[in-house]
């Protein structure tokens, strides 16, 4: 038989097979546009808009439709009404987590950020209450970040002024922060050990964000078939826990139960009680599977993030100005900044959120899952199903936000120049699974940002108005285009 033949025959049955299945089980899906056999809809979705696409979507279909990526129906959530009826309303039927294969490739089930069930809640459960003993005391997590704040300021001075790329030393900062809460020290920014953690781990986020990946995470037969970076994600996460094992094991011998010096500490004592449960979640494994996700969640976003904010500030010279005016009067010169701080800087915190929201760091989310059936709006929607939210629906509401392209900081200050909150500041993502480390991230990003600038006057190396903010959309985080600037003592 002619190849061609064969071809269409082979078409034909999977279209037939995908009607007949939308049709009976899934006939109480929301719309959607019609998928094609094995791509789905992918063929309509503009990669390089996805949040346009999804809102052209939406007008079409409503606020929940259904797009098959792959040939995996997947129901889009749109707004934040919409959103907040899910992840809020319907919390627990919400909260589970889409499957990612790249990283079930790394952490199979463990964790905290792709796990499900009692892993999941047991995990997170343990995570929170932890960060939040190791934020108190005469060690809190806070003078780690002013610590490192001041090494970041030592390390900026070295450039002299000149122009500079700050993305590696902005990924080291919050990667030091994480290294200090899960093993009580941080690193040089030259020690060998610490880069080559650091390559590693930037290896892996420009793997992440290559279009190669997001095919297998669609087709994840690929992963098992194909040659591909998906191995040298693997050897390199490989790489990473197994430093990660021999600190476990230093811990182990250093451990003294009545003084927990850091998150690894606390592990380890729950392990120890726990250990007669057969169900316990408190192993080896999990433990790494843990520090990967606190590692892999707090390094990037922090980075990026940072390094908008720093582009964002040249391009914007006036609302720069009008925090070092209000860190000169609430700071001044002699002390480090402090979170005490943040309540007398309304305007800083405005700029700061504004950053977050105009940045639209992660646009849709990292994907959920419904734990069970679940009747919403009408639909059903089938155990299983992943569920992606448009974070940028709401972080872009223009009734919410006016002139949402603009950069404008007004969007979180009220006439008085108090700071105002908002509903829709959700880039953190909202209800069960909401950032496990939105506390963490909060306290570095103000914590770093008005170091920097209680210290240094940011120069661009082009007129502020020829500055490109384009992001560059790719993977699930969000980065801003390539910069130098200058750091001028002040
Ligand atoms: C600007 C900084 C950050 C942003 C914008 C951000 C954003 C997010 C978002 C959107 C999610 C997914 C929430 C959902 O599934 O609904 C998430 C999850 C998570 N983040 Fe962050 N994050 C940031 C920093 C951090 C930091 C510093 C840590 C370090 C501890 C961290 C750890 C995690 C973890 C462990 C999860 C998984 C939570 C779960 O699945 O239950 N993140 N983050
Ligand atoms: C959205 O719709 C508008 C107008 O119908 C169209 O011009 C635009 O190309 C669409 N954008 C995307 C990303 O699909
Ligand atoms: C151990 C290992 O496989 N390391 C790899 C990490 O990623 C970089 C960049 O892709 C590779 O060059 C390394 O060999």
């Amino acid at each position: 038989m002619d190849l061609v033949i064969v071809l269409v025959l082979i078409l034909t049955c999977l279209l037939l097979f995908s009607h007949w299945k939308r049709s009976s089980k899934r006939g109480q899906l929301p719309p959607g546009p019609t998928p094609l056999p094995i791509i789905g809809n992918i063929h309509q979705i503009d990669v390089k808009n996805v949040h346009q696409a999804f809102t052209n979507f939406s007008k079409v279909y409503g606020p929940v439709f259904t797009l098959y990526l792959g040939m995996k129906p997947t129901v889009v959530l749109h707004g934040y009404e919409t959103i907040k009826e899910a992840l809020i309303g319907h919390g627990e039927e919400f909260s589970g987590r889409g499957r990612v294969p790249i990283f079930d490739m790394v952490l199979k089930g463990l964790g905290v950020a792709f796990s499900n069930g009692d892993m999941w809640k047991e995990s997170r459960h343990f995570s929170l209450l932890t960060l939040r003993k190791l934020g108190m005391g005469q060690r809190s997590i806070e003078n780690r970040i002013q610590e490192e704040a001041q090494f970041l300021v030592e390390e900026l001075k070295k450039t002299n002024g000149s122009p500079y790329d700050p993305t590696f030393i902005l990924a080291c900062v919050p990667c030091n922060v994480i290294c200090s809460i899960i093993f009580q020290s941080r690193f040089e920014y030259k020690d060998q050990v610490f880069v080559s953690l650091m390559e590693k781990l930037n290896a892996n986020s420009k793997i992440l964000s290559s279009l190669w990946v997001q095919v297998c995470n669609i087709f994840p037969v690929l992963i098992d078939y194909c040659p591909g970076n998906h191995n040298t994600w693997y050897k390199n996460f490989t790489y990473i826990q197994s430093y990660l094992l021999t600190k476990i094991k230093e811990h182990e011998e250093s451990l003294d139960v009545t003084n927990p010096r850091d998150f690894i500490d606390y592990f380890l004592i729950k392990e120890m009680q726990e250990n007669r449960n057969p169900q316990s979640i408190y192993t080896r494994e999990n433990l790494i599977g843990l520090l990967t996700d606190m590692f892999v969640g707090g390094t990037d976003t922090i980075r990026s993030t940072l390094r908008f904010a720093l582009l964002l500030l040249l391009k914007h010279p006036h609302v720069t100005a009008k925090i070092q005016e209000e860190i000169d009067c609430v700071v001044g010169r002699q002390r480090s900044p402090c979170l005490q701080d943040r309540k007398q800087m309304p305007y800083t915190d405005a700029v700061i959120h504004e950053v977050q929201r105009f940045i639209d760091i992660a646009p849709n989310n990292l994907p959920h899952e419904v734990t069970c059936d679940v009747k919403f709006r009408n639909y059903l929607i089938p155990k299983g199903t992943t569920i992606l939210t448009s974070l940028s629906s709401a972080l872009y509401n223009s009734n919410e936000f006016p002139n949402p392209e603009t950069f404008d900081p007004g969007h979180f200050l009220d006439a008085n120049g108090n700071f105002k909150k908002s509903d829709y500041f959700i880039p953190f993502s909202t209800g069960k699974r909401v950032c496990l480390g939105e506390g963490l991230a909060r306290m570095e990003l103000f914590l770093f940002l008005t170091t920097i600038l209680q210290n240094f006057k940011l120069k661009s190396l082009v007129p502020p108005n020829d500055i490109n903010d384009a992001p560059l959309v790719n993977g699930f985080v969000v980065s801003p285009p390539p910069f130098q600037l200058c750091f001028i003592p002040i």
